[in-house]
């Protein structure tokens, strides 16, 4: 089954937003698989944003999200790549619609709440930085004949 990487990033552990976002994908019928609170270091941010080296906002986009604990996930569900990144909504919260997380709970691009992987290949990536391979359970639940 299809894992993606979540992070509630400093901005939503610090407004309280952990319980509704793991509540969202809960609901939806998604899988988790790995979670923890953790602090990034400087060295994890640039290999994490690795892909943003350069840009204008890469040193901010650094000091952002080492500036306090992350909650970070793996979940799993078919799918769930590209479901999670429509969920979380578009990357500025001004141009992602209500019932998205950005959209209900955002309103500037450098404090967007939630990071999600944008591909299998980010997918596995960010995982493989973030987890190892024994924080990563596979187990059955009872309610998965009721979803697929
Ligand atoms: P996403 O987080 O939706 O995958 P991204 O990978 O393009 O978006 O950028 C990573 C993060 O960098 C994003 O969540 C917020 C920040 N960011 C992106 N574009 C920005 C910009 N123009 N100004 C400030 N921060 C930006
Ligand atoms: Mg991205």
């Amino acid at each position: 089954m299809e894992k993606t990487f979540i992070m509630v990033k400093p901005d939503g552990v610090q407004r309280d937003l952990i319980g509704q976002i793991v509540e969202r994908f809960e609901k939806k019928g998604f899988q988790l698989n790995a979670a923890k609170l953790m602090l990034i270091t400087e060295e994890l941010a640039e290999k994490h944003y690795g892909e943003h080296k350069g840009k204008p906002f890469f040193n901010d986009l650094v000091s952002f999200i080492t500036s306090g604990p992350v909650f970070a996930m793996v979940w799993q569900g078919e799918n769930v790549i590209a479901s999670a990144r429509q969920m979380m909504g578009k990357t500025n919260p001004q141009d992602a619609l209500p019932g998205t997380i950005r959209g209900d709970f955002g309103v500037t691009v450098g404090k967007n709440i939630i990071h999600g992987s944008d591909s299998p290949e980010s997918a596995d990536r960010e995982i493989a930085l973030f987890f190892e391979k024994e924080e990563i359970l596979s187990y059955d639940k009872a309610n998965q004949g009721w979803l697929y």
